[in-house]
């Protein structure tokens, strides 16, 4: 009696673990797929930057923003050309995940259609903007090609 309770005692244990097992396996392959997402490489020196506003600016009404990129080329979104990406504004947001899709939302624009420039109605008030540029999947590249954050002032 006392041997049986023992015995089917280990058999769940043994279970546990093997479920134990299973996820651990389950999550690392799961890991390795979310890793392997294709990132497409940036050439040295690439950088993207604010041609305007300047950080610290103070600004009336609504905000042109014009998009500054040097050591690579723009492309539109969904089209593959080596070194090349469309810009993405990020807005009073910090920088999303580098291996995924950025999020499309107020808060991270892209500019699909190759854009060099947009115009932002804000309210008063500070708000933050970083621009990131990504590949024809809307994947940042490796490494990140990003400003810094700058912070604006809206009257
Ligand atoms: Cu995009």
């Amino acid at each position: 009696m006392l041997a049986a309770i023992v015995i089917r005692d280990e058999g769940e244990r043994t279970m546990r673990r093997h479920i134990v097992l299973a996820a651990a396996v389950f999550m690392a392959a799961g890991g390795a797929v979310f890793a392997q997402l294709p990132r497409t490489a940036s050439p040295p020196g690439a950088a993207v930057y604010f041609i305007s506003p300047k950080d610290g600016e103070e600004i009336s009404g609504p905000v042109t923003v014009r998009f500054g990129l040097k050591g690579m080329g723009i492309a539109p979104a969904g089209v593959e050309m080596k070194n090349t990406g469309h810009h993405h504004l990020l807005v009073d947001t910090k920088l999303p995940p580098m291996g995924e899709n950025i999020p499309t939302d107020d808060h991270h624009r892209h500019f699909g259609n190759g854009q060099t420039e947009t115009t932002l109605t804000l309210p008063p008030g500070k708000h933050t903007l970083q621009l990131l540029l990504a590949d024809q999947n809307h994947i940042p590249h490796d490494p990140p090609v990003m400003s810094p954050q700058i912070t604006i002032t809206v009257k």
